[in-house]
């Protein structure tokens, strides 16, 4: 693996899931491939799981970490091309990526969507920038359209805890009193394409995802039938696509209850955190043991230390 920008670097998903399981029962077999190897995590937004859990996947591989938050700290940065820097930006993505890239071997990055330009957010110009103009492997931990090491991490709790070979997985809106990024419902959609599940969708209407990135992926608009059966029920709120970023109705009856548990076959409630308890899902059902939040939490070391080892394994010899 060069970079970890979208679920599609992955080259076979059933055997890195496989690796990661196997990389959590033994997190400190590889200790010695990260030696005088560091690893650069640039946030342009807030973090909790994603900062500690690929920090630490970063240190079972013996790499050293270094940490910058970009908003706030770093100059403020120009990412368009030919610009007269007059104004309030004060450097350059060109001299920024390049000179970071003289310190790390590697360079994981956050940059949520803007939610306002759908054009840049589609271009994925922070996290392409740093690509282009970076000379190490970059990962993402979430941009403007992807969260694939969420989308990993979920791969691997669904594999851990399914009961029959062809589970069924219900990804299911909710409501939120912000507007938030697709990039989770994006990333996880991509990824149950690429797995043996029976896989369904439900929002209201007009919160379509983009359908270059659902396909063929059936769209129910009633989430109680969606729900008959379920095996997982990932939940997820997300702004508007098509009506880029904005909220256009937040019926609180789209939240997760245990009424609505009741209608899946016992199924896990799933969600990538943080979450809006008793706005999302009620405290009955995060609560209950039918909830998989703290296993996916986990799981994110594992997901992060197993694309960190295929990248890892692709430098040139130190
Ligand atoms: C982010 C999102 O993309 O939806 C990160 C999820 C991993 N979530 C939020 O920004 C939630 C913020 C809030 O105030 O609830």
């Amino acid at each position: 693996m060069k970079h970890y920008l979208t679920t599609d670097d992955i080259e076979s998903v059933p055997k890195i899931i496989a690796e990661a399981i196997e990389l959590k029962k033994e997190p400190y077999r590889f200790e010695q491939l990260g030696k005088h190897r560091t690893l650069g995590m640039l946030f342009f937004n807030s973090s909790l799981r994603t900062r500690l859990s690929t920090q630490k996947a970063a240190m079972q591989l013996g790499m050293q970490v270094m940490v910058m938050n970009f908003s706030g700290e770093a100059w403020s940065l120009e990412f368009e091309d030919g610009s007269v820097m007059n104004g309030s930006t004060s450097e350059h993505i060109k001299e920024a990526a390049a000179v970071v890239s003289q310190y790390c071997d590697i360079i994981a990055i956050r940059a949520f969507a803007t939610l306002t330009d759908k054009e840049k957010d589609e271009a994925e110009y922070v996290l392409k920038s740093f690509q282009k103009y970076a000379s190490v492997p970059i990962v993402n931990m979430e941009s403007a359209t992807a969260h694939p090491l969420q989308a990993l991490t979920d791969a691997i709790t669904i594999t851990e805890l399914k009961t029959k070979e062809r589970p069924k997985v219900v990804l299911s809106w909710a409501p939120h009193p912000k507007a938030l990024p697709q990039a989770v419902a994006n990333s996880f959609t991509s990824m149950m394409q690429k797995m043996d599940v029976d896989f369904v969708i439900t929002h209201p209407e007009g919160y379509e995802l983009n359908p270059e990135i659902t396909k063929d992926v059936p769209i129910v608009y009633d989430q109680n039938e969606a729900l008959k059966d379920a095996d997982f029920v990932y939940v997820k709120n997300w702004s508007s696509y098509n009506d880029y970023g904005k909220i256009l109705q937040s019926d609180p009856s789209w939240k997760i209850t245990a009424e609505k548990m009741a209608l899946t076959n016992n199924g896990k409630f799933m969600h990538c955190l943080p979450v809006r308890r008793n706005v999302i899902v009620d405290d009955a059902v995060i609560d209950s043991l039918q909830s998989t939040v703290i296993q996916q939490a986990n799981n994110r070391t594992f997901a992060a230390q197993i694309v960190l080892k295929h990248i890892l394994e692709q430098l040139p010899k130190l």
